[in-house]
């Protein structure tokens, strides 16, 4: 046997003997890698004769291509055998429960805004939201709401310690308000706008936190009067809680901003110890309300002889406890997963005003 006929029978010996395909790669760097035995024997083609590299040159690369054809082989039945292996061995039990997602669910403050648009939106009405830093002009001023008015008071208002560049004072809105008057102030009439967001009142109690959700409604257009007002809470509330028994009762009131001004019952019965809404057995508060008044239209920059309106507002949260049956407002904000759990949506719950969620 001549030197390369036994140095191939070697190499393609060690590679058919190579385990697996760790071992296979170091027989392939022993034969064919820069220092390796073939790739030795071809640099010597280069110092050869032409005769002897005539005759020896064929017999170096074939011994090169018997090798890569070797080793590409022997890998093809490696990994053919691994694939068994894994196969005979490996399981994948269709049985286990799928892994846990994410825990969180939505709100039920986020929940209502969702129906809030949804039911307001199929009576005309678009979304509309302002900044919850305001100034005092669009807070109070345009609202009707004088310097003397309890509600600007130190200890009802978050103010902060530096104004505007205009030397106006800067609060945490108190009510979502300020974002009617932004809208009169730079769209024409009609409008037909909720506005629904995050308020903020220097007060914490059972039933009142420093934070709270407001949902208010305002509507400019000509010859608006107090039966639209009433037909629309009256809707609103049907559909919100999807109840065709719900009665509504106005009772005359006073906001500087209204005139007149309606404070809105709505009648309940007591089942199980439990508050159950429609028919007219009790009756409980649930929304202020009024006749836009002319003086807040003017500082808007509108005619309030052309132009007339009405608006409410109402706690978002408190409209979420009567719904899902929530008693303690502080637990709203605690972000305890539990009572998320308890009352939270799951993110899919797409609230419909056919079904709504709670149904
Ligand atoms: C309420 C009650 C009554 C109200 C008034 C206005 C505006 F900007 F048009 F003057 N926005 N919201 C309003 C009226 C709010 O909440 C208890």
């Amino acid at each position: 046997m001549s030197d390369l006929e036994s140095m191939s029978s070697d190499i393609l010996g060690r590679i058919e003997a190579a385990g697996d395909l760790g071992a296979l790669e170091a027989e392939r760097v022993s034969a064919l890698g820069k220092q390796g035995a073939v790739t030795q024997l071809l640099k010597t083609l280069g110092s050869m004769t032409p005769e002897q590299r005539q005759a020896e040159g064929p017999r170096i690369h074939g011994l090169r291509e018997q090798v890569t054809a070797a080793i590409a082989s022997r890998k093809a039945a490696l990994e053919a055998a691994e694939l068994e292996r894994k196969l005979a061995t490996e399981m994948l039990d269709m049985t286990l429960p799928v892994r846990a997602g994410p825990q969180g669910t939505v709100h039920p403050v986020s929940q209502v805004m969702d129906e809030l648009a949804e039911i307001f939106a199929d009576m005309g009405f678009s979304v509309a939201t302002g900044p919850e830093i305001e100034d005092d002009w669009h807070n109070f001023t345009a609202l009707n709401i004088p310097e003397s008015h309890p509600a600007r008071a130190m200890h009802d208002t978050f103010y902060f310690d530096r104004t505007d560049a205009d030397g106006r004072k800067m609060l945490l809105r108190t009510h979502t308000s300020p974002v009617q008057i932004r809208t009169m102030v730079n769209r024409k009439p009609p409008i037909y706008i909720i506005a629904p967001g995050r308020t903020y009142r220097s007060d914490s109690d059972a039933t009142h936190t420093p934070m709270f959700h407001q949902v208010e409604g305002l509507v400019i257009d000509r010859g608006i009067h107090l039966g639209h007002l009433k037909w629309t809470l009256e809707t609103f509330l049907k559909a919100y809680f999807e109840r065709d028994d719900i009665v509504l009762r106005l009772r005359p009131s006073y906001f500087p901003f209204t005139e007149p001004s309606a404070e809105v019952d709505v009648g309940y019965t007591v089942q199980d110890g439990r508050r159950v809404l429609g028919g007219s057995d009790k009756w409980m508060e649930l929304l202020g309300s009024g006749m836009v008044h002319p003086k807040v239209i003017e500082a808007c920059g509108l005619d309030p002889e052309e132009w007339q309106g009405f608006a409410f507002g109402c706690g978002i949260d408190r409209l979420a406890m009567l719904k899902y049956g929530m008693d303690d407002l502080r637990a709203f904000f605690d972000g305890d997963i539990r009572w998320l759990k308890h009352y939270g949506f799951a993110a899919l719950d797409v609230p419909t005003l056919s079904g709504g969620v709670g149904a």
